[in-house]
């Protein structure tokens, strides 16, 4: 049996251990929280909007300040920034790495006793200045040297790549530990599984209508093959479904908030789950481009996304390049 601090002992540097092991500490709290639900008085809304223009639920805001405080305490951390949080915070000037945050996604599943999540992207720090500033964190996700996403579901686990594979670990509520229960976690080239709000189909750009179109009509279509649905409405459920059992999740460009690519944020969300799914063999692309490669020009710019099984992301970029289409949903 090996624990995360074992794991982290024998694959990560002191830095990067000592920022997943705040991380999982804080994880813990989170999840003991959530585990007390209404009896915590933590259900509803807190009041507030963030920098999205969201509600914040109660348990966003407490799951913020309990990742933001225990990292901002951690020596090797430099600089965090959080979904939740109009502006980056500077941590510790003779810190070493980045720390970027969604505290609990697809928080609106709180309420419903649905699946949530922490995800999280670890970057090094390149001292420009005194103190870490927005433009530090602005590096695209090939830089990332850690990433992952702690699940409170059913039952609790983390996903972890620190860049040569992905390793599952589950918690231990007896030992209070994460336990590695998977360290070559791979997902399948196909699939016949496929996530997606259909909702938005209007306000997609022709390839994606085209995409699904193909995917709706099965084995009498031109992909030759049925296929099924799912979509819980929480990426960090649905990524977890595709890296046990395959598929592909999308939340491609639409056109239904104007000058807003998509709805996933590029730091938070879409890089480093992006991480996770390419080390366990997928791939993953905004339409026109490999996620990873895209210079980030803010820190919670939002942008298309497409990930999952290869066969699929390859297909959904060859209908995009087809079509002539740029990155900003523009045709050529
Ligand atoms: P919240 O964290 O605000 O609940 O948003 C979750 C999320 O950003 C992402 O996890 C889901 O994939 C997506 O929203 C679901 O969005 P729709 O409600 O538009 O389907």
């Amino acid at each position: 049996m090996t624990t995360l601090a074992q794991y982290l002992e024998s694959h990560a540097t002191k830095p990067i251990a000592s920022t997943i092991t705040t991380l999982a500490t804080a994880s813990v709290s989170i999840s003991h929280l959530l585990a007390k639900g209404a009896l915590a008085g933590i259900h509803g809304e807190a009041g507030n909007e963030n920098i999205q223009g969201e509600a914040q639920k109660k348990l966003d805001v407490i799951s913020n300040d309990l990742l933001l405080g225990a990292l901002t305490a951690n020596p090797h951390c430099a600089g965090v920034a959080s979904e939740e949080l109009d502006e980056i915070s500077p941590a510790n000037r003779d810190g070493t790495l980045l720390v970027t945050f969604d505290p609990l996604d697809g928080s609106s599943n709180i309420d419903i006793n649905m699946t949530v999540g922490t995800i999280f992207s670890v970057l090094p720090y390149h001292r420009t200045g005194d103190t870490a500033t927005e433009a530090d964190f602005l590096q695209a996700g090939s830089q990332q040297v850690a990433a992952g996403y702690f699940i409170y579901g059913t039952s609790t686990m983390l996903a972890l790549t620190l860049g040569k594979g992905v390793a599952m670990f589950s918690f231990d509520p007896n030992t209070q530990t994460y336990i590695l229960i998977n360290d070559n976690v791979t997902i399948s080239e196909s699939t016949a599984e496929y996530a997606i709000n259909a909702s938005n189909y209007r306000y997609w750009l022709a390839p994606m209508k085209e995409y699904i179109d193909g995917l709706v009509a099965g084995d009498t279509g031109v992909r030759n093959k049925d296929y099924n649905t799912r979509w819980v409405a929480a990426m960090i459920a649905d990524v977890h479904r595709i890296l046990i059992r395959g598929g592909v999740f999308m939340y491609p460009f639409d056109t239904k908030i104007a000058g807003k690519a998509g709805k996933l944020r590029l730091m938070y969300e879409a890089n480093p789950m992006s991480f996770v799914i390419e080390q366990a063999g997928g791939a993953s692309t905004d339409g026109v481009k490999r996620i990873m490669d895209i210079a980030p020009t803010h820190i919670h710019q939002r942008i298309p996304v497409v990930l999952g099984a290869k066969e699929e992301v390859a297909f959904v970029k060859a209908l995009h390049d087809k079509a002539g289409i740029l990155a900003n949903g523009d045709k050529a």
